[in-house]
């Protein structure tokens, strides 16, 4: 054997560390969750090994038979999964597949509509620190200050006004549903391109309970890791008329080799969201996020939006304790093993790195098996550290019950 055969203890002690962490703890990031062994089987074949430049059938490298079968695999069940006339399933990242939409369909200085980040939007709609804000000339909508739902009066006067090439739909952290229908209709009347980014709710829209924006966007385009439960990538569905644009976009305009033992496992993902259970898994998610929210309500913290459509809720502190920064309570809840991320509220005084508010997401624990009874559980753990950030006395109480509600819906064994 040209390698050695001495076990690396140092690295794998450290994953068998981070296989306790997702074992013992709440993991409520809304853009986590847990993948299936099949998943994690083919993200660690042989697959790893081969260059694969190019597309099925049309490769800069030799010995391609096998992988382009795989990747064909992989685009025919997605364009299955959503109805879509074309995948192109190489994007490594999210921020990859929309950076390959906007070199695909727009020219640099081009005029485009993206939901301000500082409302749910993201970092690759057009903020002014991602490429995207610095290529483009994108112009932010938000939600309304009364409802704090996206403000479709907004998003059709600033389309109106500044006539752009593309409005992107999607966000990060908004807890409703999208309907990209009225968005299509602004599209038309402006002539814009409706790219519609379904990263956090390709699961949902993939297990029935949130709309398909393939019949009305010019393009779609997810991560396969959040609630699609695949894993970590991305992956761009278009029109046909667009499909040579796109890929040219991709490869060779924005990567190089494609990662074709994740292309593999985002395969085996698109399978198992086809499967009639994950249409349960899909609802159950969203019924355990109703139930979170409501109990979070009851225990004196303030919803935005009021509640919830999808698989997150976005907490805003300041009613429940003015002092409380989004900050030091994702780091005394990580140390009552509870997992979640700060977040901005709509109109959030403090900074990003700050904040007044948590993104609490549920896919995670819907997978482990979790329902509404736990949503509950889960609510209180969260009052009690909250009420009491540095008592550690009480964090570690909580770290015990936290473990012991685990231990009942063990994921890896
Ligand atoms: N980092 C992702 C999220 O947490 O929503 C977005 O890219």
């Amino acid at each position: 054997m040209a390698w050695p055969t001495d076990r690396d203890d140092e690295l794998f002690a450290l994953i068998d560390n981070e296989i306790d962490r997702q074992n013992t703890g709440l993991q409520l990031i809304a853009s986590e969750n847990f993948t299936s062994p099949a998943v994690l089987e083919a993200t660690g074949s042989v697959l790893t090994n081969k260059y694969s430049e190019g597309y099925p059938h049309k490769r800069y490298y030799g010995g391609n038979q096998v992988v382009d079968e795989v990747e064909d695999l992989a685009r025919r069940r997605v364009c299955e999964l959503f109805g879509a006339d074309h995948a192109n399933v190489q994007p490594h990242s999210g921020a990859n597949a929309n950076l390959g939409v906007y070199l695909a369909l727009l020219e640099a200085g081009d005029t485009v509509l993206g939901m301000s980040l500082d409302h749910g939007g993201h970092l690759t709609h057009g903020s002014p620190v991602n490429i995207s804000g610095r290529i483009y000339d994108f112009h932010g909508y938000r939600v309304t200050p009364s409802d704090e739902r996206i403000d479709m009066d907004q998003l059709r006067d600033l389309a109106l006004e500044h006539r752009p090439k593309m409005i992107v739909a999607g966000a990060t952290a908004y807890p409703r549903i999208i309907d990209p229908e009225p968005i299509r209709q602004i599209c038309d009347e402006v002539g814009a391109l409706f790219l519609f980014d379904a990263a956090h709710i390709a699961g949902l829209i993939a297990g029935g309970v949130h709309p398909n924006p393939v019949p009305y966007a010019d393009v779609v385009t997810f991560t396969t890791h959040k609630t699609l439960r695949g894993p970590r990538g991305g992956t761009i569905l278009c029109r046909s008329d667009y499909a040579a644009a796109i890929d040219k976009a991709i490869f060779p305009g924005l990567q190089g080799g494609p990662l074709e033992h994740v292309i593999a496992a985002k395969a085996v993902a698109f399978r198992e969201a086809s499967d009639p259970s994950f249409r349960d898994y899909a609802a159950q998610i969203v019924r355990n996020s109703q139930a979170l929210a409501a109990a979070l309500a009851g225990e004196g913290f303030r919803l935005v939006s009021g509640g919830t459509d999808n698989h997150l809720m976005l907490v805003d502190l300041r009613p429940f304790d003015a002092d409380l920064t989004g900050k030091d309570a994702q780091i005394a809840l990580d140390a009552a093993g509870i997992t979640l991320n700060k977040n901005t509220v709509p109109d959030d005084p403090r900074s990003p790195f700050v904040t007044s508010g948590l993104r609490i997401g549920t896919p995670s624990v819907t997978t482990q098996g979790m329902g509404e009874p736990e949503m509950v559980e889960i609510a209180g753990l969260i009052a009690r550290v909250l009420r009491a950030p540095s008592d550690e006395s009480e964090l570690a109480v909580v770290r015990d019950e936290v473990r012991t509600l685990c231990s009942k819906f063990p994921v890896y064994g």
